[in-house]
This record gives structure tokens, sequence and C-alpha cells, in this order.
């Protein structure tokens, strides 16, 4: 129940930067919040193991082979810890994954394009992971413990991912000429849904100023897309190739690149579920769900059978 002395605890906490945790008092609002951000948070990564798992069996050597699956465990890893932390909030996973299935909640509009060639590995890793690390890195200093925790290891492993990424670019970039097409082709196709990846412009965004308040989220849609931008702009000059934006310049005064409009139709398409690959990616999730039945229902025999026979494990 809500005082007006817990709720005082609570926001003297978040300004002296003490975290919340699953036990103390926090407002409604704060708690349906972290349970949107992260769950949502959760399925983009469960999500997000589908166009990437779509190239393991064409890597192109055992070691690009090795590299990806332990690529998209992570994710899974990912999705897990995630979960976890947002179960400490009250909601439960089969909650979680119903909200996913039945298309209630969101996951990453980037995860909805397709992967046509080797190279969008690369581009994956490089501007996706690479976006992620830029909105992630922020979130190890969000106000609730669990989930900044969480994104520790998280921001870890990304940065792993972005870094073979950009390996795998720069080995195209200094292919055949085809191979160099292939890379300049993949990083076209994902250079503006990575730049869509961080949201609405500030000025569009419905939670961003209360989750600033509460110090989930450290900077603004814009104020990390802006430093994306800038990294990629710099990054992209060592592999000779071109980031598809003819308004894309350094602007001395600002000290930051300009770049070109986003394509916020499409944005929204995406989110509303009518991208390139919104359906297919769900029934994959709901196939994967229905085929791995008998498997939780053993997990639950077999717990219930240790109950009874008073085993420990
Ligand atoms: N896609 O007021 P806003 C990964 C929604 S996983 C879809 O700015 P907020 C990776 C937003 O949810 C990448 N929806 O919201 C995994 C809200 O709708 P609802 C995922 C989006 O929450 C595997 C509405 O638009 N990362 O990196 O303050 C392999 C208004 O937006 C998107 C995270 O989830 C989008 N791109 O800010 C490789 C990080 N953008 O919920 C890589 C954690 C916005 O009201 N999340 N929306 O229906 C966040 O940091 C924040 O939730 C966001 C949005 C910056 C994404």
């Amino acid at each position: 129940m809500m005082t007006d002395a817990s709720s005082t605890i609570f926001q003297d906490k978040i300004d002296q930067d003490i975290r919340i945790e699953p036990k103390d008092w926090m407002p409604d609002a704060y708690r349906k919040t972290l349970i949107r951000q992260i769950s949502q948070h959760a399925h983009s990564e469960i999500v997000g193991m589908l166009p990437e798992a779509n190239w393991i069996t064409r890597a192109p050597s055992l070691r690009r082979k090795a590299t990806l699956i332990a690529k998209v465990q992570d994710e899974a890893g990912h999705g897990l810890y995630l979960y976890s932390a947002a179960e400490t909030l009250g909601i439960s996973r089969e909650e979680m994954i119903d909200q996913l299935h039945s298309g209630k909640a969101k996951y990453s509009s980037i995860f909805n394009y397709p992967t046509l060639t080797w190279a969008d590995m690369g581009a994956i890793g490089w501007l996706v992971d690479g976006a992620a690390i830029m909105n992630q890195v922020p979130l190890c200093r969000a106000s609730y413990g669990p989930y900044a925790r969480a994104m520790v290891r998280i921001c870890k492993e990304e940065s792993f991912h972005q870094r073979q990424g950009f390996e795998i670019l720069l080995t195209l970039s200094r292919g055949s000429e085809a191979q160099r097409r292939m890379c300049q082709d993949a990083i076209d196709r994902w250079w503006w849904p990575s730049v869509m990846m961080f949201g609405p412009n500030d000025d569009a965004s419905p939670h961003t100023a209360q989750s600033m308040q509460w110090k989930i989220k450290r900077f603004t849609n814009d104020e990390l897309r802006q430093r994306f931008v800038d990294i990629c702009a710099e990054q992209v000059k060592l592999l000779g190739m071109t980031i598809p934006d003819d308004q894309l310049r350094w602007n001395e005064e600002r000290q930051h690149y300009d770049f070109g409009p986003i394509d916020w139709e499409e944005f929204r398409n995406v989110i509303n579920g009518n991208g390139p690959c919104n359906k297919e990616r769900l029934a994959a999730r709901v196939q994967a769900h229905e085929d791995g039945a008998w498997v939780r229902e053993a997990a639950l025999a077999h717990a219930e059978k240790k109950i009874q026979y008073g085993k420990t494990a």
C-alpha cells in the first residue's frame, strides 16, 4: 500500500542512485514500466535469434559457424536473464510469453527484416548489436537492481557480437568485387532500420521523460541515436564502404554528424505488425513453444515426482 513515507523513501533512493530491489516499495507505474520494457527486451533477444539462426547451416567456414552458434546461444541466455529479471516484478513467464505470442507485447522492430546474404551477419553484428550496445550500456546503471545487474553481462557479450560482425564485414570489404558489393548491399539494407531501433524522436516518445526521471533510461532516444550515427560514420571509413544517407555530414558547430530524415511511417508499420517478416517471426516462436510443450510437461512431472518421494536433486 502506498504511503507518503514509502513514496518519499523511493524517490530519495532514486535521487541518491541507490538501487531499487524487488522487495522494496515502488510506485505501480514504475513496476508497470519496468515489466513492459524488460519483457519487451527479453522478447527481442528471443525473436532476435531467428534471423541469424537462419544462417548457421550456411556459414562459410567452421570458425564462422562456431562463432555464430555461440552468438545465437548468447542471445537465448540474454532472453532468459531478462525474463528472470521481469519475474522479480511479479509477472509470470507464461504471462509474458502469452503477451508475445498474442501480439500484445512488442519486440524490437529490427528483427522483422529478412537476412538475405552472409554479409547480413556482419551488418547485424556491426550495426544492430552496435545500436544495442549504445542503448544497453547505460541500462547497466538503471535504477532497478535485477535489470541493471543482468545488463552487465549482456553488454560484455554484445560487445563481442559487435566486433565479430565488424570483422565479417572487414573480411568481405577486402575480398572480391562480388564480396564488396555484398558488403555494401547489407549496409544499405540494415542502416536505416538500425537507426530506427532507438525508438521515436524524443518529442514523440511517450515514455522517455518519466523513465529518465526514474533513472531507468539515462539518455534519450535521440541522444543515443546521435552517438550511434557519429561512431558509425567514422567506422564505415575503415571498411571503405558508405552509409546510405546523402545528408550525412560532419557539423562543426554541433560537433556531431547531421543525418537525413527517418522514415517513421516504415517504423510504425513494422511495430504495428506489418513489417516484412512479422508474421513469420511470430509463427516461428509459437511453433517452437508448441513443439516444446513435452519438455515443460516432463519437467513438471519430474518436479512433482521429486516432491512425492521427498528426494532432492
Ligand atoms: N521496436 O516512448 P518510447 C538486441 C515502442 S535486442 C519496437 O521511446 P521507451 C539484440 C516502445 O516499446 C534490442 N518498438 O518507449 C538481440 C513504446 O511502445 P509501448 C532491444 C519500439 O520504452 C539479439 C513506443 O514505441 N533492446 O539488441 O521509453 C540480437 C514508444 O517508444 C521500438 C531493448 O529492448 C523499437 N525499436 O523506449 C542482436 C532495450 N522503439 O511499449 C541484438 C531496452 C520504441 O508503449 N528497451 N518502441 O507499446 C529500451 O531501451 C526502450 O524500451 C526503448 C524504447 C529505447 C526501445
